[in-house]
């Protein structure tokens, strides 16, 4: 019942922060340089505290089912209305991951035709460590910039600025939302970061709907 219960912390969570899920125009990393700081930004909404962030982190880790053991890295989401959160590298990750289910960069498995709710998670700090979620069927090995949108895109979550301090506890995080219906044929897809260089350092996963 653990997963229940996560889920419905989920939708308590949700409800709380929806008023702070930022969902500015996507802002395309074209003719960004790699290194340097995009010119235009997302507006930023406000970000949430630790104590809010916390939840979210505690779903993250939890929901979705670990198919085939850890070292198969595989969460499989079932049902018609499936939530995703995907953490930019939390504390103590490798730079340029994501972690879904405490996995880094797991293969993802969805239902044909399931309503998705993505949300990320930026737990990352430092200048330029703005993170971002394009899912669609580019495939690795990535340029230093995937234009968006690609081809077969399912979502795009916009580029989200990282934590506000060193410290975990005192900082504040963003988090953006997006809502979109996994394609009705089964396919192989990847989630990747629009950040330029970030997928190309490692910062993707498999992205499967399944019958
Ligand atoms: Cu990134």
């Amino acid at each position: 019942m653990r997963g229940l219960a996560a889920i419905t912390a989920l939708g308590v969570t949700v409800g709380l922060v929806s008023g702070v899920v930022f969902a500015a125009g996507a802002v395309g990393p074209n003719g960004m340089r790699m290194g340097t700081m995009p010119k235009h930004l997302p507006k930023p909404g406000k970000p949430i505290a630790y104590e809010a962030a916390r939840p979210l982190i505690k779903y993250s880790d939890s929901a979705g089912m670990l198919v085939g053991g850890r070292t198969h890295k595989t969460v499989e989401f079932l049902g018609h209305d499936i939530r995703i959160v995907m953490v930019a590298v939390e504390p103590g990750s490798a730079d340029q991951t994501f972690e879904i289910h405490k996995l880094v960069d797991p293969q993802v498995e969805v239902p044909v035709g399931a309503k998705i709710t993505v949300t990320l998670l930026n737990m990352d700090y430092g200048a330029g460590m703005i993170h971002g979620v394009v899912i669609g069927r580019a495939a690795p090995p990535y340029k230093t910039v995937v234009p968006v949108p690609v081809a077969g895109q399912i979502a795009e979550i916009p580029l989200t600025m990282p934590r506000t301090a060193q410290s975990v506890r005192k900082s504040k995080y963003f988090v953006a939302t997006t809502t979109v219906n996994a394609p009705r044929k089964p396919g192989y897809y990847y989630y990747f970061c629009q950040m330029p260089d970030h997928a190309k350092s490692g910062m993707y996963g498999k992205f499967v709907v399944v019958p």
